[in-house]
């Protein structure tokens, strides 16, 4: 484990990178805004999965080379790995999927999840996957938010090993076709809805089948911080939005912390830190030991807002004098 572990252990630093359809409502449905995780606006403004879907496509449009722009970047501010949402809750799909038509190939005719690890690639990165294993878009997936069931589906009628199945099939598409992958992030349990419910041993035996090195996250079972339990589901502890007192004594942690409250793009929050506070974080988190996964939501065609960029090149001014070569 500690040969496996070492590299993301001298990485100190990461950018975690949310970006899917959500990023074209920008925070805004039906004119109402909202300004904090606003991936999730498809369940805060309970919106139906077809017409979610019909909707943001095509707000969805990535632009040339936004792939280049992203590891730059990373790179730039002294990132040595860089973690993106390959699909988040909505259930989209940034790769080329046989399962499904609502992924990155049919929505805009290009592999984005290959121009992503191929870009990190050509950077010297470090690549890691966020996959969610909720899916609001599947009418099999299991429902726990409430939301309204897709036309023609009935919640009590879904079946959700068909839902697993599909789930699996997705994920290894990604793990066995794009190169090496060395992190994968798992979106999330919950007490009611964790390990078996998602087939959860055989994901992993698939991901380490292609990736025997992998880095894996604990979120395949419910959430629960500096427990026997923790360590032995994952390699590392995820605390969000916060720095703990003190480190996970024996467990490798990495703390994921948005720039402004929320992980997708939003026109309306301009609540961002400043750049001291970030570097703050970064001294607090990694003088205990853990590693810094810093936040940008692109809008829907790549672009990272400027904010983000600024303030990111203000990290990478204070790396340049007090990083580790
Ligand atoms: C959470 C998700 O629900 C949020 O949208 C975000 O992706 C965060 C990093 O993890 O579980």
């Amino acid at each position: 484990r500690d040969a496996r572990m070492r590299w993301f252990r001298d990485a100190h630093f990461g950018m975690f990178v949310h970006w899917g359809l959500y990023s074209g409502a920008a925070g805004e449905w039906d004119g109402k805004d909202y300004d904090g995780c606003v991936e999730w606006i498809q369940n805060m403004a309970n919106v139906p999965a077809d017409v979610y879907e019909a909707r943001l496509k095509p707000l969805f449009k990535p632009k040339k080379d936004f792939a280049r722009e992203w590891a730059k970047t990373a790179k730039d501010a002294g990132c040595r790995y860089v973690i993106f949402t390959s699909r988040h809750h909505e259930g989209f799909a940034l790769h080329d999927s046989k399962t499904t038509t609502f992924d990155g190939m049919d929505v805009t005719g290009r592999d984005l999840f290959r121009e992503i690890v191929n870009a990190l690639h050509e950077q010297g990165l470090r690549v890691g996957v966020y996959f969610s294993l909720v899916d609001w878009h599947h009418p099999d997936a299991y429902v726990e938010h409430g939301l309204p069931a897709p036309a023609g589906v009935k919640n009590d009628t879904r079946d959700n090993a068909k839902y697993v199945e599909y789930m699996h099939k997705q994920a290894e598409e990604m793990f066995s076709n794009y190169g090496p992958i060395d992190v994968v992030w798992w979106d999330y349990s919950s007490k009611e809805i964790q390990g078996e419910k998602w087939g959860a041993k055989d994901l992993v035996a698939m991901v380490k089948k292609h990736h025997p090195n992998i880095i894996m996250n604990n979120r395949l079972y419910a959430f629960e911080h500096n427990s026997e339990y923790t360590r032995a589901n994952g390699d590392l502890v995820t605390p969000e939005q916060f720095i703990p007192e003190s480190g996970f004594k024996g467990m490798d942690w990495e703390s994921c912390m948005t720039m402004n409250g929320t992980w997708g793009y939003s026109k309306n929050n301009q609540r961002w830190h400043t750049e001291t506070e970030l570097v703050h974080n970064m001294i607090d988190i990694v003088s205990k030991g853990g590693n810094y996964l810093l936040n940008v939501g692109p809008m829907a065609d790549g672009t990272i807002p400027a904010k983000s960029i600024d303030l990111m090149h203000g990290i990478g001014s204070w790396m340049n004098v007090n990083g580790e070569a």
